[in-house]
């Protein structure tokens, strides 16, 4: 593939996956960044993804809008990386489980209450959304249980980007409040990815923003 990839984001959201692998893997993008939510801030957006949603990677023909996934073909481009583990290595498959795991499962408990318990109270939706925050601290078990044999990192002994994906969603957890229901199992291991510099070159790329607390 030749050309840079295009990513439009804004700071601190899921696209942040997206920013982290792209340095991790040293891919040079053209980063868009909007105001959010970019389906009111910005509604031409709508014309290039008509879910409203953030990231977008636009590159070449291929259109993606799904952050993990966005991660793993970022980190994947160039051909085998590190960053990635494929068929026949060990831990592919909870390579691929973390990985998805990080968006479906862990994250999308996090937004429900960030919406009602936090932007949206006045819609009396509260109680449900600190309900999810609750619901979302109970899906750490699997992360706390993985990590509890003093591993480093999620797979094969190295940092990949499930670390990524699901290193975002911890991130997130103490930038909208949800922290004190993290287990300090997850807190070092956040600890541990943030200190990267590929982490750090990311943020300072996207620059503060009410998600990440940065
Ligand atoms: N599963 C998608 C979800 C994308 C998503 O919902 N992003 C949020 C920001 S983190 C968003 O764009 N919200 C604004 C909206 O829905 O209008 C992913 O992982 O990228």
């Amino acid at each position: 593939m030749t050309g840079k990839p295009t990513l439009y984001t804004c700071a601190g959201s899921r696209g942040l996956r997206a920013t982290w692998a792209a340095e991790e893997a040293g891919v040079d993008i053209d980063l868009r960044l909007m105001p959010f939510p970019p389906r009111a801030m910005q509604p031409d957006y709508l014309e290039l993804n008509p879910l409203g949603t953030v990231p977008l990677l636009v590159d070449g023909d291929a259109q993606m809008t799904e952050s993990c996934a966005i991660a793993h073909y970022l980190a994947t481009r160039g051909g085998p990386s590190s960053l990635a583990i494929g068929p026949g290595e060990p831990d592919y498959a909870a390579y691929l489980d973390f990985t998805y795991h990080a968006d479906a499962t862990i994250t999308f408990p996090q937004t429900v209450y960030l919406r009602f318990a936090r932007f949206e109270r006045d819609r009396g939706l509260q109680e449900a959304g600190e309900a999810y925050g609750r619901w979302f601290h109970k899906r750490l078990i699997k992360l706390e249980q993985r990590l509890a044999d003093g591993r480093e990192f999620l797979c094969a002994d190295r940092f990949t980007v499930a670390d990524i994906c699901i290193g975002y969603a911890l991130v997130l957890a103490r930038g909208i409040g949800l922290d004190d229901g993290v287990p300090q199992l997850l807190k070092d291991y956040r600890t541990r990815l943030m200190a990267r510099d590929g982490y750090r070159r990311a943020v300072e790329r996207e620059g503060p923003s009410p998600f990440t607390g940065g």
